[in-house]
């Protein structure tokens, strides 16, 4: 079994080294992790559990102090857990009505990845979250399921260097040279976001989930009585109602000196000065909404939406497109706090790139959409439409 156990991980550590390879031939931002089996899901949490076993366990001391084996009974001296710290809810959606609009560019920023041609794209009327998938949010998801996400089940994620501490960087010994930036790291995964030594709980907690892979966002959404956007769902979301623009707001990537999104300024990878206020990941409530409500399209982190990846895209009017039958890569949108013009500029509407459905890393999250409002979540403009 240990040799079996070897060789799959030195399969997965190849397969990602193509990957890697294959983002930096495509001027990606993205990390590829790949991982050839399927993940085992379902282990029970317990910590509900926990906290009723304790409630019992006074009740119980209370009336049978004087038993001698409950001094060392495990619900005697098992300690109480903190209690889960609450954070105001970010699973808001907007319900948008539908309509007509233009998808894609014939002027792509990118054109290697399938942004053009422009068509039109007919959509009926769905709901769609007006935030990117928050940590305390995943959290609730894992608590009441017990899930395990990709990364925690192959034991190690993608993280940009510059991010990871000396500590953790000593210990990694393999390093992609077309892509020195991204490095696999042990550990690393939705808690802890760089490594075993990184942690959501101290500031993060308001801040998009992160190291889960197109599974595992399918998996939320569908706990959440949701379903992950189309492509052209999510890209009629983040236009917000204005045509052909490049970025939720308009064509400027800073009007008045404004910074309406979290991306990377300074010299990829070298430099990153944070003039957007935010080195890595922001919370999901940051930056101003598009018109239609939506915060963080754009930048921040990518973001799986339901679609296999093509490039290639009729010109032909469309109703209600949900991209190939099948395929290899699923496509993500809206480029991340990594994202500079130098390198990845697809932090626009129409930008788009691409992960095997296993993949995760540092700066790929995601947001659900739905054709109903789940019972319990908050509608944003309901009472306008
Ligand atoms: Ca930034
Ligand atoms: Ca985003």
């Amino acid at each position: 079994m240990a040799t079996v156990a070897k060789k799959l991980c030195v399969l997965v550590f190849v397969v990602a080294l193509y990957n890697i390879k294959d983002c930096v031939n495509s001027h990606s931002d993205s990390e590829a992790h790949d991982h050839d089996h399927d993940t085992d899901s379902e282990a029970g949490c317990g910590c509900g559990s926990n906290l009723n076993r304790k409630h019992d366990s006074d009740h119980d001391h209370h009336h049978h102090a004087e038993n001698p084996a409950d001094k060392y009974s495990r619900a005697k001296n098992e300690k109480p857990k903190d209690p889960l710290p609450s954070y105001p809810r970010t699973n808001q959606m907007v319900y948008l009505d539908g309509g007509t609009f233009t998808m894609g560019t014939d002027d792509p920023g990118v054109p290697a990845d399938g942004e053009s041609p422009a068509r039109r794209v007919t959509l009926k009327p769905f709901y769609i979250d007006v935030h990117e998938v928050s940590n305390a949010e995943f959290e609730l998801f894992v608590n009441s399921t017990g899930f395990t996400t990709e990364a925690e089940s192959f034991g190690d994620s993608f993280v940009l260097e510059g991010r990871i501490s000396e500590e953790i960087k000593k210990d990694i010994s393999l390093a992609v040279e077309a892509a020195p930036w991204w490095l696999p790291v042990k550990g690393a995964d939705w808690l802890h976001p760089e490594g075993p030594d990184s942690s959501i709980r101290t500031d993060r907690m308001d801040h998009p989930v992160v190291h889960v892979s197109w599974n595992d966002a399918t998996a939320y959404c569908q706990w959440a009585g949701k379903r992950l956007p189309t492509e052209a769902e999510w890209e009629y979301a983040a236009r917000g109602g204005l045509e052909n623009r490049l970025f939720p707001w308009g064509n400027k990537l800073e009007p008045r000196g404004d910074h309406l999104m979290n991306v990377w300024q300074g010299e990829f990878p070298t430099l990153n000065t944070a003039e957007d206020g935010y080195e890595g990941t922001s919370p999901v409530t940051a930056y101003p909404p598009n018109k239609y409500g939506l915060h963080n399209t754009v930048g921040n982190t990518w973001e799986w939406v339901q679609d296999w990846w093509t490039i290639r895209h009729s010109s032909e009017p469309a109703s209600n497109p949900t991209g190939p039958e099948s395929g290899k890569d699923k496509v993500k949108k809206g480029g991340s706090y990594m994202c500079h013009v130098s390198y990845c500029y697809r932090y626009r509407c129409a930008a788009r790139s691409q992960n095997t459905p296993d993949s995760s890393a540092c700066n790929l999250g995601f947001r659900c959409a739905g054709d109903d409002l789940p019972q319990g979540v908050e509608c944003r403009n309901c009472d306008k439409v």
